[in-house]
Order: structure tokens, then sequence, then C-alpha cells
């Protein structure tokens, strides 16, 4: 039988990399996200490969995840496998001129919308006594860099949680585990610099960042190894990049 993945955040980046590999790979898939039309898109186009069904929520609306969860057709509501990857960070500014917008955005979005999610999944998996669930995490989860005060926090909270989730779940057999990436090319620093292109592009000049395929790769990994082996926490980052601040360009 194929599993069933639910992916958050598949309308871009790693997580519709992760859809595409996944949906290569004969999984059945539910992808999560805002924009209805990439939603859409991406189900036409890998409907053809497997079983595609589209959820349309803001993770940060936790009456929409939760009822929409609930309500998934029989053919998909018994989930496997929860990637919970939407995310995103918003603004660089040093803590003194943060944007108090900014501020809810992130904690809302990477650490109370991936605990909507993860609590309107979890009863059927603790039922079951079985699943995996990965949290996509960051290198800022694991350093704080300059400005990058409240992204840094929230992505050390999905750390905690990470690690709280593994222990409260042990006991149902349930597999947890983050991937914490360094510098991938995404549409993630529009977002940060608020679509300022030229902001964006510079994060990643001079060097060879990590692609969304790279993350892909390794959920795939992580998802299928035997089920006695669980990567609990794993790091990657560019070659190029030894830390959040060092990062070796034009070489
Ligand atoms: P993208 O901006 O390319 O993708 C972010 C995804 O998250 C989109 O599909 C977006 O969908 C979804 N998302 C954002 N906000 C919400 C929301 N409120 N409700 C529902 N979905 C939402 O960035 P990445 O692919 O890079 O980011 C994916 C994850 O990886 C994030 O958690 C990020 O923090 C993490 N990460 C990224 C790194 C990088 O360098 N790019 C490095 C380390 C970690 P939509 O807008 O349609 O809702
Ligand atoms: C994304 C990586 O270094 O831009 O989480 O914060 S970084």
């Amino acid at each position: 039988m194929n599993k069933t993945v639910l992916i958050t955040g598949a309308t871009s980046g790693i997580g519709r990399a992760t859809a595409k590999l996944f949906a290569a790979n004969k999984f059945k898939l539910i992808i999560c996200g805002r924009r209805q039309d990439r939603l859409l898109e991406l189900q036409q186009e890998l409907s053809g490969l497997t079983n595609v069904h589209a959820l349309n929520f803001d993770v940060r609306n936790r009456g929409q995840v939760t009822e929409q969860i609930n309500a998934l057709p029989p053919a998909f509501s018994d989930i496997d496998i929860l990637v919970n990857n939407a995310g995103n960070a918003h603004g660089l500014d040093p803590i003194e001129e943060g944007s108090l917008d900014d501020w809810d955005a992130m904690i809302d979005i990477n650490v109370k919308g991936l605990l909507y999610v993860t609590k309107a999944i979890l009863p059927k998996m603790v039922a079951k006594k079985g699943g995996h669930i990965i949290n996509i995490g960051s290198t800022a989860g694991k350093e704080v860099y300059p400005k990058g005060n409240v992204y840094c926090a929230s992505k050390h909270a999905v750390d905690a949680i990470n690690q709280g989730m593994r222990i409260d779940l042990n006991q149902y057999g349930i597999r947890v585990g983050a991937i914490n990436p360094g510098l991938v090319e995404t549409e993630f620093s529009q977002v940060r610099f608020k679509g300022d292109t030229h902001k964006a592009a510079k994060v990643y000049e001079g060097f060879q960042a990590l692609r969304p395929e790279d993350i892909a790769d390794i959920i795939l990994f992580v998802v299928t190894r035997p089920y006695h082996v669980n990567i609990a926490d794993l790091v990657v980052m560019p070659t190029a990049q030894a830390s959040a601040t060092i990062v070796n360009k034009n070489n």
C-alpha cells in the first residue's frame, strides 16, 4: 500500500520539491498552502503520477486547519507521514527596530501553525500507534545570528518542539525528527525582504546554495529508512557555508 504524506507549504521551495519527489515515488499526497492557484497547478501536474488532494488553509487559522484535516476524504484520512514545512522569515532587523507584525507572523506561522497542524494529525497516529513526523527546522534553530532574533527564536522553538514530540510520542512508536537546513535558494528571502528581489538574490550570490531538491532528497531518505531507524535531528548546509555567518563566497 502507498503511504500517505501531508506536506505543508507545498506551493513553493522545499515543500513543492518534496511533493514532486514523493509523487514520483508513488506516495499518496496531501498538499497544503494558501495560494490556491499554485496548489491546483501542482495537483494537476502530479496527478498523473499519484493520487493528490489539496488543502487550502493558512496554518495560523486553527479552525480551518482542524476542520479541513478532519474532513479529509477516507482515501486520504489515514496519514502516515507529516512534513511540517510551512514557514518563513519576515524582516532582518536589529531587535530594537523589529516590527511587531513581523514578530507575530513568525511566531504564529513557524511555531503555532506547526503545532495546530500536528495537533489535528495526531489523534489517528496515536490510535494506530504509528506514523512519522518530519519538522523542518533550520540552522537558525541551532545558532542565533545578527538581526535573526525572532526568526531564530521561532526555529529554536521548532527544535524544542521536535524534541518534545519525540519524547511524548515515543510510547506510541511514532517517529519524530527534524531536518535543519542552512541556506536554500527558494522564495524564502523574497518573503523575508518583502518582495525586494534584488536584496533576496544577493543572499545567494557568489556560492552554490542548497537547492530545494537537495532537502527533498533528504526527506525521502529519512522516511524510507527501516522502521527501527529514526533520524532524530539532521543539519545540512551548502559546502560553502560553515555557520550562519561564515559563507565562503566567490571561490
Ligand atoms: P518558500 O517561501 O519557498 O516556501 C514557504 C512555504 O510555506 C510556501 O509553500 C508557503 O505557501 C508556505 N507558507 C508560508 N506561510 C504560510 C501560512 N501562513 N499558511 C500556510 N502555508 C504557509 O520557503 P522555503 O521552501 O525555503 O521554506 C520552507 C521551510 O524551510 C520553512 O519552514 C523555512 O523556515 C525552512 N527553511 C528554509 C531555509 C532556506 O534557506 N530557504 C533554510 C532553513 C529552513 P503559501 O504562501 O502558498 O501559503
Ligand atoms: C533559513 C536559513 O540562515 O537564512 O532558515 O536563517 S537562514
